[in-house]
């Protein structure tokens, strides 16, 4: 007996397309993927550099929307080109997380990040774990536009961390 397999458009595919520069923003970026599993978003993490592995990024890059990807998250410390290189070559909406570098604390990183010019947009989010957990949060509200269940489990999400905030500190 032959087992069928399953047809491309019924197999599931990651969504959000994770990436960074380097192994080392791995503590960083790990905050991004603790959210997307929360939320239980399919996703994909890679370490795709800008300067060291730059046919990859392209490679990456070109071929995310054909592979079902609908939002890339690019997190980058330094000189940190990654997230708006790979919004060069995709249409994609790029969020990008600024990792705090040694030297400057990530100014250099969000600077590198913000500072785009006119005509290619990254979606800059803060620097360090705020910004890759908001960078999750923010591809999570882009899903949901067209997501009503991943948009419920947002709200709950958020109800959750609203009943969470006492309403005195603990003296
Ligand atoms: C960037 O350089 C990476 O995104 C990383 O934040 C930074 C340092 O990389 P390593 O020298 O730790 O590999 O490309």
């Amino acid at each position: 007996m032959t087992i069928p397999s399953p047809s491309p458009s019924t197999t599931p595919s990651p969504r959000v397309g994770l990436i960074m520069g380097s192994q080392s923003d791995w503590e960083t970026m790990r905050h991004a993927t603790a959210v997307l599993e929360a939320l239980d978003i399919m996703h994909e993490v890679r370490i795709v550099s800008a300067h060291r592995t730059p046919d990859r990024l392209a490679s990456y890059a070109k071929s995310a929307q054909a592979r079902g990807l609908s939002v890339i998250i690019a997190g980058a410390g330094g000189a940190a080109h990654l997230p708006g290189m790979c919004a060069a070559w995709t249409a994609l909406p790029v969020l990008g997380v600024p990792v705090e570098s040694h030297a400057l604390k990530g100014m250099d990183s969000l600077l590198s990040i913000v500072q785009m010019p006119g005509g290619i947009p990254v979606g800059t989010l803060a620097i360090g774990k705020a910004g890759a957990t908001n960078a999750a949060l923010l591809a999570a509200s882009i899903l949901a536009l067209t997501d009503p269940e991943l948009g419920d489990r947002l709200a709950a999400w958020r109800a959750r961390q609203t009943a969470s905030v006492a309403d005195e500190p603990t003296r």
